[in-house]
């Protein structure tokens, strides 16, 4: 019997190579293609889903971990194909709108779809309404994902979504997602949903074929990451831990914990605008050179809350910014 829980360990821990071998291995036991797709990765998958929901990984972790995960779909996927729609979620296609160049985001939502048993056609980004038309005409989707990163670009969404509000394209679910998207905004527009990461994302695909609880309105990413039930009463002389993720040498966010909590803070947009600025000057344009520039800090001991600690770094490196 396969050690799943041990291949969905290396699924969170991002070890790429072993999710391979194990799913291979799965296979060679005379495993069924479902089985290990659910026990092996899926389940794997939604443990890491559900940790970056409520903050405890991040960006960096959750791509290296779906990284893991594609290694293992990569040799499920010629015996998915043969196993027929049944085998299926359901269809999504996904691309980022006219004139965004931001693919992150779609990427792992695209993975975490995948994850979670959804066969996914990605048309990339900058895709006009003609392109996402002329998609769905091919590769009958059950929803359509749109991204859009930017203020500018994500009044597209609106010609995209009346594009298939017409007959014979009406029956294809909408779905939109992307740092300055809003449920109001997708209510404004008329798309069928919202999610505000990969997780939601995954749970608002799943309701919208029928196959999960119509989700919470999702909150944009919040600071309060674990607390405990109990009232915390930390000794006077506390420490807590707290780290910084930079992109190359810029910081980018702040995360702080102790044994009763951990938080996150996002550092003002002048920060994120500063590593655009220096990844544009750089040329980097695609998805995955960007993030090999992440990584995380030395872990460093102060005394307070986390949220103290976290705050007063975040003032240092606010001070220290011209
Ligand atoms: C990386 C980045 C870039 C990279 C993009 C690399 C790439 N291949 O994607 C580069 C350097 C190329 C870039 C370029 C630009 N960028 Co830029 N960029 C960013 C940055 C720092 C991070 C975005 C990101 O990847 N986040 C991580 C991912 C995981 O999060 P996400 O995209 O939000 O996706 C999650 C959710 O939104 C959701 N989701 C996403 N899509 C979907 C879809 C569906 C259907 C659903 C349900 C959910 C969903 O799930 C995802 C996973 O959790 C942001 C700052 C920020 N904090 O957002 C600026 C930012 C988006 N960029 C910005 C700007 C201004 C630009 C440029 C105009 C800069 C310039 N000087 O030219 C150009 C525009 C180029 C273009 N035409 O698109 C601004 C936008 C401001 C605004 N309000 O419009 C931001 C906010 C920076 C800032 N000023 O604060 N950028």
């Amino acid at each position: 019997m396969p050690d799943y829980a041990l291949m969905n360990q290396c699924i969170y821990d991002g070890k790429a190579k072993e999710v391979e071998q194990m799913t291979q291995a799965a296979l060679a036991e005379g495993r069924s293609v479902k089985e290990v797709l659910e026990d092996g990765l899926i389940a794997g998958m939604s443990v890491v889903g559900e940790d970056f929901k409520h903050n405890i990984l991040y960006v960096p972790e959750v791509l290296i971990a779906a990284r893991a995960m594609k290694a293992g779909m990569n040799v499920l996927k010629p015996l998915l194909t043969a196993g027929g729609p049944s085998s299926q979620t359901g269809r999504l296609l996904m691309g980022t709108v006219r004139g965004d160049l931001h693919d992150i985001g779609k990427n792992l939502v695209c993975m975490m779809a995948e994850g979670a048993g959804f066969v996914v056609k990605d048309i990339g980004v900058d895709q006009s309404v003609e392109k996402f038309a002329a998609a769905a005409e091919e590769f009958k989707p059950d929803i359509v994902g749109m991204s859009a990163l930017l203020t500018t670009t994500m009044t597209y969404m609106k010609t995209v979504v009346d594009g298939f509000n017409v007959p014979g394209r009406d029956h294809i679910r909408l779905a939109i997602g992307g740092a300055p998207i809003s449920q109001m905004f997708a209510d404004e527009i008329g798309a069928d949903g919202y999610g505000a990461d990969a997780s939601s994302a995954v749970d608002l695909f799943l309701y919208l074929v029928g196959k999960g609880d119509a989700p919470v309105a999702a909150a944009k990413k919040g600071v309060v990451l674990k607390t405990v039930a109990a009232p915390v009463v930390r000794p006077p002389d506390a420490k807590s831990t707290y780290q910084i993720l930079y992109w190359q040498d810029l910081p980018s966010e702040i995360k702080a914990w102790d044994d009763f909590e951990e938080i996150k803070v996002s550092l003002p947009a002048l920060f994120a605008d500063r590593i655009d600025v220096q990844a544009q000057r750089l040329g980097f344009t695609k998805g995955d050179d960007y993030i090999a520039q992440l990584r995380w800090g030395d872990e460093i001991q102060r005394s307070g809350a986390p949220a103290d600690v976290a705050a007063a770094v975040k003032a240092e490196l606010e001070a220290a910014s011209p």
